[in-house]
């Protein structure tokens, strides 16, 4: 027997582990008892879950391989080491190809306005009735480790498990794409990706071949403006919008079909953050955005969408300027309204992230009877390119087993075996048809029930031509520019140039500028500017003169911020000695609409308050900069503002803070410190001295807005 000494193992430790004291069963001097997750275990006569192998044989030590004597070789024949190393070599899969990135959470969707007169689909019927949904938010470019707040598009893939089959609705927050047809999407991938002979940039499209490709793609110029402006730094995963991108169908009972555009409309508004923040959060919390979600959700402050839909017929898609199966393009809701007809809720974290986030296997092609598929080139080559991801990524076309993946209504087909097949058909026909009889012989296809493509009448030479109704890439570009206010649009500006000037070759940034004067003069003028370009090129030649198209409020976060703090983050910076009042009156301020608050303390044990109360922080401040939070209060006596005053982390919370546009409340105390940190002399309308429960009140009122904008025109952390 071995004995386990310091030398040679850890002690044997059985930590207890919740079992209900319900035991199913009981042989010999095993039990088996339900754990608190529903798990069953063996469990030996102390009531600890024992731990076994795979296949089910109790474990007696974690600690030691079997080897010849305490020193001597290993042995072959130990199959709890063999299989514990095996399985651990293998707990890899090959992560998304785009996309890998990603965060997931369960949730339903409820429906609140009837579609039936649209759309045969089970899910549209009745209102009020809630279906189970799976929802995962990514980034595109980074691999699986990659910080959250990238400049990139997002991920918003939603999985409904209807009544009908599972719905996928694989969209991202921004309405439009790179590029027109699916063929050119592994070269837009491989631009953006860290470049193949030394392997970087880590999610960045700061670099020369993705502007190279860009550049030479002017397609896609729309996309362009909308990746460079604040929707690809969002504050948060509930404060972001999400599209279905293309046109789709809804067909009704009498097949019936009616194009739609799908829209997810944050409850709580959009927000983003700035880019000279979202690299400092990058170092401070890679995790921003998952932390975000889980503590929302676990805190049962469950983010919420509104799903909505742009619905229209053939004869508004003749009459519409661009040609509505162009990805490049978008309807603005000014000329056709989005029509909200149900809501998603995320109300459960999941229990494990492989076997949900990882494993979850989203399909544009699942669509119930219903809803269906518009002729847009990057839907039809999307079509077929999911599954194709799937297998390579589950290795196995039995993914649609793993749980997460499964419909939820009953399936049967006569497909069966292949690499870990969990469910197989039952009976003895495996083919059909058949003369075994409804007992025996599996199911039947149902002309009733069943999914019918619409019956669009197709006709034409087998081309590879692209639509001239695709030609026109600047028109929308231009209207997304020119319907962002005027801080949005210098964070456009600032944000091309940032990424071009780490783009190695001036030919490239030039060919650039050479495009943005077809959207706008003024930003090709700031641009080049802000790169140093004496001469302006020519203007990239069009194909189709670009057009003036009404701009569109609903392009802006602007326009379309919170109405209040709900669900944002109050960072207070507190010390020994800080008022207890004003603690107290600002997080029942902060805690009234709905939204958080954090200390943030020089020691993690937290400080003192006048009043004597101990209060623990949650960050510590070299931990807890000013960028993890929506709005920063200080709140210390003088003589703790004059020793803060003397600390580098302490005075690039308050400068940080102030740089990227927040409010800020400040007790009288701490002035000492806001001069030390050079921000006093510049103290504005967006700093508030707080004494009193009424300017604390006023102080969270003005939180409600985004941010204290008008500092901005005489801050400029960005190039330029
Ligand atoms: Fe994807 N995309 N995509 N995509 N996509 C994938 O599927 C693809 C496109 C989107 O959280 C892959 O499971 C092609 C547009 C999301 O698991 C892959 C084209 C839009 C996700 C794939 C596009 C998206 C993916 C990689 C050009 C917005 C993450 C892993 C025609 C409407 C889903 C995977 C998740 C993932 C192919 C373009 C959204 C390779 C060929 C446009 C949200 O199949």
């Amino acid at each position: 027997m071995t004995t386990r000494n310091a030398r040679n193992g850890a002690a044997k430790s059985r930590p207890k582990q919740k079992t209900t004291k319900k035991s199913t069963k009981s042989y010999g001097e095993v039990s088996v008892v339900r754990g608190s997750g529903g798990e069953l275990h063996q469990v030996a006569g102390d009531g600890v879950a024992t731990m076994t192998t795979q296949q089910g044989i109790p474990i007696s030590d974690d600690q030691n391989s079997l080897r010849v004597g305490a020193r001597g070789p290993g042995l072959l024949e130990d199959f709890v080491f063999r299989e514990k190393i095996f399985h651990f070599d293998h707990e890899r899969i090959p992560e998304r190809v785009v996309h890998a990135r990603g965060y997931g959470a369960h949730g339903y969707f409820e429906l609140t306005e009837s579609l039936a007169d649209v759309t045969r689909a089970d899910v549209f019927q009745r209102v009020g009735e809630k279906t189970e949904a799976f929802v995962r938010f990514s980034t595109v470019a980074g691999s699986k480790g990659s910080f959250d707040l990238a400049r990139d598009v997002r991920g918003f893939a939603v999985k409904i498990y209807t009544k009908e089959g599972n719905w996928d609705l694989v969209g991202n927050n921004i309405p439009v794409f790179f590029i027109q047809d699916a063929i050119k999407f592994p070269d837009v991938i491989h631009a953006v990706k860290p470049e193949p002979d030394r392997e970087f940039p880590q999610a960045q499209s700061a670099h020369d071949n993705f502007w190279d490709f860009i550049s030479l793609t002017p397609e896609s110029m729309h996309m362009i403006m909308w990746v460079m402006s604040d929707r690809a730094i969002p504050r948060s995963f509930r404060f972001m919008e999400g599209f279905g991108v293309h046109t789709f169908r809804l067909v009704d009972k009498n097949d019936r079909s009616t194009f739609v555009k799908f829209h997810w409309k944050p409850k709580l508004g959009l927000q983003s953050v700035m880019w000279n923040e979202a690299v400092k959060i990058n170092g401070a919390d890679p995790d921003f955005h998952r932390r975000d979600l889980w503590d929302a959700i676990s805190s049962g402050d469950f983010p919420e969408w509104e799903l909505g839909v742009q619905l229209f017929d053939q004869k508004f898609a003749d009459d519409f300027e661009f040609d509505v199966l162009d990805p490049t393009k978008l309807i603005p809701e000014e000329v056709l309204p989005v029509r909200v007809i149900g809501r998603l809720v995320l109300d459960r974290v999941v229990d494990n992230f492989f076997a949900t986030t990882e494993q979850v296997a989203f399909c544009t092609q699942n669509v119930p009877p219903g809803i269906d598929f518009s002729n847009d080139p990057l839907l039809q080559g999307r079509n077929f390119s999911y599954l194709d991801t799937q297998l390579k990524r589950l290795g196995s076309p039995n993914f649609t087993h793993i749980p997460v993946n499964a419909p939820r209504c009953p399936f049967a087909n006569f497909q069966q075996d292949g690499h870990m097949a969990m469910t197989n058909p039952k009976g003895r026909a495996n083919y059909e048809p058949n003369s075994w009889g409804a007992a025996l012989g599996g199911p039947r296809e149902s002309p009733k029930l069943g999914f019918r493509t619409f019956q669009a009448v197709e006709e034409g030479p087998k081309v590879r031509l692209r639509s001239e109704s695709f030609a026109d890439h600047y028109s929308q570009a231009r209207m997304f520019y020119r319907s962002q206010t005027e801080v949005e649009r210098k964070h456009i500006g600032d944000a091309i140039v940032f990424e071009l000037s780490k783009v190695e070759r001036p030919d490239i940034r030039e060919r650039v500028v050479s495009h943005l004067l077809n959207i706008d003069e003024g930003l090709a003028d700031v641009v080049a500017t802000g790169l140093g370009i004496d001469e302006l090129p020519e203007a990239a030649q069009t194909v189709i003169e670009p057009i003036d198209v009404n701009p569109s409020e609903a392009l802006s976060i602007v326009l379309r911020g919170p109405k209040n703090f709900k669900g944002r983050k109050l960072g207070i910076f507190v010390t020994d000695g800080a008022d207890a009042k004003l603690i107290n009156a600002l997080t029942v301020a902060v805690e009234k609409p709905g939204a958080l608050w954090e200390l943030v303390a020089p020691k993690i044990s937290g400080v003192t308050l006048s009043d004597g109360t101990q209060i623990p922080a949650k960050q510590k401040i070299d931990g807890g900069p000013s960028v993890l939070y929506d709005a920063v209060a200080l709140v210390f006596p003088e003589e703790q503002a004059l020793v803060l005053a003397k600390d580098a982390c302490s005075k690039d919370f308050i400068r940080d803070a102030f740089a990227h546009c927040k409010f800020i409340a400040y007790s009288s105390g701490a002035e000492a410190f806001l001069k030390a940190a050079g921000v006093y002399d510049d103290l504005d309308a967006g700093c508030f001295e707080i004494s009193s429960a009424q300017s604390v009140t006023d102080f969270i009122k003005a939180c409600a807005d985004l941010r204290y904008w008008p500092r901005e025109v005489t801050i400029d952390l960005d190039a330029n």
